[in-house]
């Protein structure tokens, strides 16, 4: 059988103008920042996938412990079948615990990397032939509207893992659920991953791997202008930094200019000092109260919070109000 039979990419496509957009005004800043939306191309979604496996970085094998470990009770509060809706779904390999546990119609995994998301994709057609794929690649970041579905019924499920919520600052992050809110209707149901306030030692290891595998995704953001935008960043002169700022309540990565230098962008010259930084990511941590208070403030009823024993990392049932 063809399993490709039951795929559908809707694609709001997400530009090259928007890179090339987004790396001038940001590197134009007083305080130079790129978004870091703009890690995952091809290269970068594989250095992530390298990064989830690191004995660092707990959030990744925690989530799906406590997934793993909540599937039922997921599934009576979510109900089965239906359509499950996933913001950010990279690799889609959290999904298959739900889509054991849940058995939904549909699966509409939502993201901006197409290739990325469509290779998943293809492998989920496989191994689950029964499951209509509605692939929709997009930047979640900006406000738009979900493809309607013509099966599945009305009942849906929002899915968004591995505490990418983390990325917005928390009016963002507001901003962001009531937009999911939106997109859903009275009754259904968000499950979102959350990293949790913690010792930052624990927090900067996470970011800080012995293997240097977060500097080398740090750095390919300025691989990616190389490689697209055709600027002339020296890999060699800038270096990785992570760091949680506990006032903030916030992992910071940044790249530090070893000298001073010149990067040159559609003839524009951008002045490096030594030392001098581009800020490339945020990645907020919550205390679960914390964050159950600004799920209520989108239109959220908490209904259920889990965590590891370690309370390293929660996983949150909302409920659309
Ligand atoms: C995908 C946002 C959850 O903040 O932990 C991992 C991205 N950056 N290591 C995170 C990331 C560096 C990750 N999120």
């Amino acid at each position: 059988m063809n399993t490709l039979a039951k795929l559908r990419l809707h694609d709001l496509a997400p530009e090259q103008e928007d890179f090339r957009t987004a790396v001038l005004e940001g590197l134009t800043k007083p305080h130079k920042s790129l978004p870091c939306k703009f890690f995952y191309d091809a290269v970068g979604s594989a250095l992530f996938d390298r990064i989830c496996e690191l004995p660092e970085y707990y959030p990744t094998r925690t989530e799906i412990d406590i997934l793993t470990e909540a599937a039922p009770q997921i599934a009576d509060l979510a109900g089965r079948g239906g359509v499950l809706v996933e913001y950010g779904s990279g690799s889609s390999m959290k999904t298959r615990l739900l889509l054991d546990a849940l058995a939904p119609d549909v699966y509409m995994p939502i993201d901006i990397s197409r290739q990325h998301m469509l290779g998943a994709c293809h492998t989920l057609a496989q191994d689950y032939p029964a499951l209509h794929l509605m692939a929709v690649c997009a930047d979640y970041t900006r406000p738009f509207t979900l493809p309607r579905v013509a099966r599945g019924g009305q009942r849906r499920l929002a899915f968004f893992p591995g505490s990418s919520i983390g990325n917005f600052a928390p009016l963002e992050a507001l901003r962001f659920l009531k937009n999911v809110a939106h997109q859903l209707t009275a009754g259904d149901g968000l499950l979102i991953g959350v990293d949790l306030k913690k010792d930052p030692a624990i927090l900067n290891a996470a970011y800080n791997d012995s293997a240097g595998v977060t500097a080398a995704f740090n750095l390919n953001l300025l691989a990616r202008c190389n490689r697209e935008l055709g600027t002339n960043f020296d890999l060699s002169a800038f270096a990785h930094r992570a760091f949680y700022n506990a006032a903030a309540g916030r992992i910071e990565m940044h790249l530090d200019s070893l000298r001073a230098q010149t990067v040159r962008l559609a003839g524009q010259a951008f002045e490096f000092t030594a030392g001098e930084s581009i800020h490339t990511e945020n990645s907020y941590k919550y205390r679960p109260d914390e964050f159950r208070h600004l799920a209520t403030q989108a239109g959220f009823e908490p209904r259920q919070t889990w965590a590891d024993t370690g309370e390293l990392f929660g996983v949150l049932y909302l409920r659309r109000r």
